[in-house]
């Protein structure tokens, strides 16, 4: 079994990934770029955790990030392990959202719950994961609290993904979604709908992914139609890329005033 652990930078990768490992091996570079590649080796042996960059978005601003993609599309992976930072959670779903989109099975290890705490931030970790659809474990990651438990579930929680679509595009965006699965039917093993929503948000790794699959203009046609009618429809939208995090955004406000609770300090 094969995870993959990724989160936005500074939410604690690094320590988690000390906490579940034991033994660690080195694989050198990821390739095209000097960001060290590391895998290591669970504590109960039950299989390896390989860690990615920190991105905030799957949608690469550099070649180091653009390994998360490249990965995506290119290696099989078996789960992903999702880290948060309980204490910037509303910043930290966008890229949750993403990789639920990718329609692996997942689960969220919830670090900084010290931080949150201390900061008056109540999250019903129960409410949070019955919402996403995936295990949500809490976990300091600095002291190691509650790994023994992430640990746990990581090896007895299902490899199979219920897939629960959290965000509804609107009209416009879901019928190219569609036009994009139409094309790749027998293409491709990845999900349609998550290579469709990255392809308009210009992740180009993505892009030039489906360009070996579908005729190039076909795409670029549909991208400029949907843009100019987002552009449009909404008058705070400057671009697709923008439309798609403020439809995510949307959602997000929505699981966080369902989820969290913000006491006096
Ligand atoms: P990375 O950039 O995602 O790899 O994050 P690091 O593991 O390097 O952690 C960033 C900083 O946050 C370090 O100073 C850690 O000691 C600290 N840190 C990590 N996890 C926790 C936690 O659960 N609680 C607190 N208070 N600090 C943490
Ligand atoms: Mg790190
Ligand atoms: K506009």
């Amino acid at each position: 079994m094969e995870i993959a652990l990724i989160g936005n930078p500074n939410t604690g990768k690094t320590s988690l990934f000390n906490n579940l490992t034991g033994s660690y091996e080195y694989v050198g570079n990821w390739s095209g770029v000097t960001v060290e590649k590391k895998v290591g080796v669970f504590k109960n042996n039950k299989g390896r955790l390989i860690d990615l960059p920190g991105v905030y978005s799957l949608n690469p601003l550099s070649k180091d990030e653009g390994v998360v993609t490249s990965f995506f599309l290119k290696e099989p992976v078996d789960r992903l392990l999702n880290i948060l930072d309980a204490s910037q959670l509303e910043r930290n779903l966008h890229l949750t959202l993403q990789l639920l989109e990718y329609e692996k099975p997942a689960l969220i290890g919830l670090n900084m719950v010290d931080v949150a705490t201390k900061r008056g931030i109540q999250i019903d970790t129960e409410k949070l994961s019955q919402i996403l659809g995936v295990p949500v474990v809490p976990v300091v990651a600095r002291s190691g609290k509650g790994c023994d438990r992430l640990i746990e579930v990581i090896s007895t929680s299902s490899n199979h993904s219920k897939v629960k679509r959290h965000v509804y595009y609107g009209n416009a965006v879901e019928d190219a979604i569609n036009k994009i699965g139409i094309e790749l039917i027998g293409k491709t093993d990845h999900s349609p709908r998550w290579l469709a929503i990255q392809l308009f948000e210009g992740n180009d790794y993505v892009k030039s992914y489906l360009s070996d699959l579908v005729e190039a203009h076909k795409l670029e046609t549909l991208i400029t139609q949907l843009e100019s009618v987002v552009i449009n429809e909404y008058n705070n939208v400057k671009s697709l890329a923008n439309y798609i995090y403020v439809k995510r955004k949307e959602v997000i406000e929505k699981i966080l005033k369902a989820s969290v609770q913000k006491m006096k300090t």
